[in-house]
């Protein structure tokens, strides 16, 4: 665990360096102990993709990106395992898309939102949301801690990322009239289902390739922008991500099965 060396030539290397991150961070108090089960929930997934940015991942990463610079006030909203993952990709998203970041967190507790907030300002983050009495309003309908938000962040927001988040406040968003905006390795969970886009990608591969687009869309006209997210539709990009999967699991179920290709194809 925390402190582990792991050698370089280590088929899994980097995956093992990212456990050793988040049992570092859930030791620091940022990650919370359902954290590391979610880490690997996600990590079965990536394995069945491949642990590779998919086309349909890339698709949903441009039109992310053009939605985050069309929003008129985005909202990063950040929990333990993306500021485990991801702190510094965070802060560059949200200045190249003018974003603001806020804390929210399922397991909410003073002390992890301020070891978070800690996290992002040591990444060069000047303003963090949703700390302590600043999350004084309430998503309606919502039961959980989740339901506490900023009222100058996800409140009053008209788009809102969410990554490495699964439950019921994706839903609670819509209806409030926002759009939402995914990072999730599971297709099938609730909040990729119901999210407007959803990257179905780990954090640590697509957050830089979101900042290198934005930075790139940034450059485009306005129209440019509006004709990505108007020719997106995240049912059928979540639908082809999904078909990845199934064919990667029929190409691996063909390499493993030693009895010949036809009598393993069910
Ligand atoms: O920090 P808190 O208190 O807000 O709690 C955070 C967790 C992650 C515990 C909380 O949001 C939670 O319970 O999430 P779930 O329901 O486990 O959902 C997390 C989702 O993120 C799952 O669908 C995972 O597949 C996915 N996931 C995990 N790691 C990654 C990921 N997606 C992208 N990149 C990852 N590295």
């Amino acid at each position: 665990m925390t402190g582990a060396r792991i050698p370089n030539n280590h088929p899994r290397a980097e995956s093992l360096r990212l456990r050793e991150k988040l049992a570092d961070s859930f030791v620091e108090g940022v990650v919370a102990v359902s954290g590391l089960i979610a880490h690997g929930r996600g990590e079965a997934f990536d394995y069945i993709l491949g642990e590779k940015t998919s086309k349909p991942a890339l698709r949903a990463i441009e039109a992310a990106a053009a939605a985050l610079l069309t929003a008129e006030s985005p909202v990063i909203s950040v929990n333990g395992n993306t500021a485990a993952l991801a702190a510094e990709e965070v802060v560059k998203l949200s200045d190249t898309t003018a974003s603001k970041i806020e804390v929210n967190l399922f397991y909410r507790s003073f002390e992890r939102e301020l070891a978070i907030k800690k996290l992002l300002e040591k990444a060069g983050a000047k303003e963090v949301l949703g700390v302590g009495k600043d999350a004084s309003a309430k998503i309606p309908e919502l039961r959980s801690q989740r339901r506490r938000v900023d009222p100058k962040g996800i409140l009053v927001a008209d788009l809102v990322m969410v990554p490495l988040e699964d439950g019921d406040r994706t839903e609670a968003l819509i209806k409030m009239g926002k759009r939402v905006i995914a990072v999730d390795l599971n297709p099938l969970s609730r909040t990729a289902q119901k999210a407007t886009i959803t990257i179905v990608d780990n954090i640590v591969r697509c957050a830089p390739k979101l900042i290198e687009t934005a930075e790139k869309l940034k450059e485009q006209s306005n129209e440019e922008r509006v004709r990505i997210l108007e020719d997106f539709d995240n049912r059928e990009n979540l639908a082809h991500s999904i078909v990845l999967m199934k064919k990667r699991l029929e190409k691996l179920a063909q390499k493993t099965c030693r009895r010949g290709r036809e009598r393993c194809d069910h």
